[in-house]
Formats: C-alpha cells, sequence, structure tokens
C-alpha cells in the first residue's frame, strides 16, 4: 500500500502448522512466513520481498537514495528480523500456550533481552522521526513484530520516549491498518 500497489493477502494459520503443509512448502520451501506471489515470481523472505519491490516499483521510495543512509536503513531492516524477532518470540511462543504450559525462562529471557533491543533502537531513534532518514523499508520491518508483542498483551514501554512516539507515528499510517487485521 505505501507504493500504491494493490494486493490480495492470504492468512496462514501458524500454531496450526499450515506454514508447513504441502501447497506451502511448493511456495517457500523453508516453511516460514512471508512469500510473495507476483504473477509467476515467488519471492521469500521479507528482506528479500522488500527490495524485490523497491526494485520493480521505484516510484514512492522505501529506502533512501544517499548510499550511507540506505546502508543504515538495511542494516535496521536486518536487526528487526536478526536480533528483536527471535528475541521477541522467545515470549511470544510461550504466551500463546496455556499458562501451566509456559516455560517462564524463556519468557524472562526474551523480556530482558527484548528491553535491550528497546533501549538501543530509542537511543538510535533520538531526533529523528524514523530510523533512516524518510519513512523506509527499515521501519516497516517493525511493524508486524511490535504489531504481535502487542498483540501478546504487552507495550512498547513509555520510558523510551523516543520509540514509544515513532511507534504511534507507525501506527498512524493508513498501510498500518489496511496491511494487518484489526
Ligand atoms: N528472515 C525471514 C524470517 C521469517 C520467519 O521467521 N517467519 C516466522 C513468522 S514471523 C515464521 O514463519 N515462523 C514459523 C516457523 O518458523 O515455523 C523473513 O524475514 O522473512
Amino acid at each position: 500500500m505505501e507504493k500504491g500497489l494493490q494486493w490480495e493477502t492470504t492468512w496462514l494459520d501458524l500454531p496450526a502448522g499450515e506454514h508447513k503443509r504441502p501447497e506451502y512448502l511448493a511456495i517457500n520451501p523453508v516453511g516460514k512466513v512471508p512469500a510473495l506471489i507476483d504473477d509467476k515470481l515467488i519471492v521469500h523472505d521479507s528482506t528479500i520481498i522488500g527490495e524485490y519491490l523497491e526494485d520493480k516499483y521505484p516510484d514512492r521510495p522505501l529506502l533512501p537514495r544517499d548510499p550511507a543512509l540506505k546502508a543504515r536503513a538495511r542494516a535496521f531492516e536486518d536487526y528487526a528480523d536478526a536480533y528483536l524477532a527471535p528475541s521477541m518470540y522467545k515470549i511470544l511462543l510461550q504466551v500463546r500456550k496455556p499458562e501451566t504450559e509456559r516455560d517462564r525462562a524463556k519468557i524472562e529471557a526474551g523480556e530482558g533481552e527484548t528491553r535491550r533491543h528497546f533501549e538501543y533502537l530509542n537511543r538510535e531513534l533520538a531526533g529523528r522521526d524514523y530510523l533512516a532518514g524518510e519513512f523506509s523499508l527499515a521501519d516497516i520491518a517493525y511493524m508486524p513484530h511490535l504489531s504481535s508483542y502487542e498483540r501478546a498483551g504487552y507495550a512498547v514501554p513509555v520510558d523510551f520516549g523516543e520509540l514509544h512516539r515513532w511507534w504511534a507515528r507507525l501506527k498512524e499510517r493508513p498501510s498500518y491498518a489496511k496491511s494487518w487485521p484489526l
């Protein structure tokens, strides 16, 4: 939507293992979401999908042109997937279980790590509206993870003011409501 494109979403039930069924493995052999089907082309991994859409539809750019800022955008995009997400999913995979089956140690480890990621992001957002210049793929990378975190009953802490305001700014974008069933 940020690029003015039309798309149709097919949601998979991950706890039910729909992403491991043969029909989905034919689309993404590693059995993870998301995947994009664009006519006859299949692209998977959120980073590659973002880069592909950026290359194919360069209007309304979602990466900075300046090489240094672009490197920063890519680094933060990667940070969301490679660092923040694994910490958060330590929590989220537990809290979706019945309370008696939850592993408290994993939840506490995830909470501690997530807080350290928040500290880092809060510092990096000081004096900035977005992570790398204008709104970009760097910011977008955090939207599904933070949204899942909130749905699990957590909140982006208000004591991290820069982070909190940035997250509020992202959620105000019409694309947030459009891309994510509320
Ligand atoms: N680097 C990949 C990570 C994809 C990923 O781990 N997706 C998670 C959901 S956010 C998933 O499919 N988990 C199910 C599983 O690993 O079985 C990307 O950014 O697309």
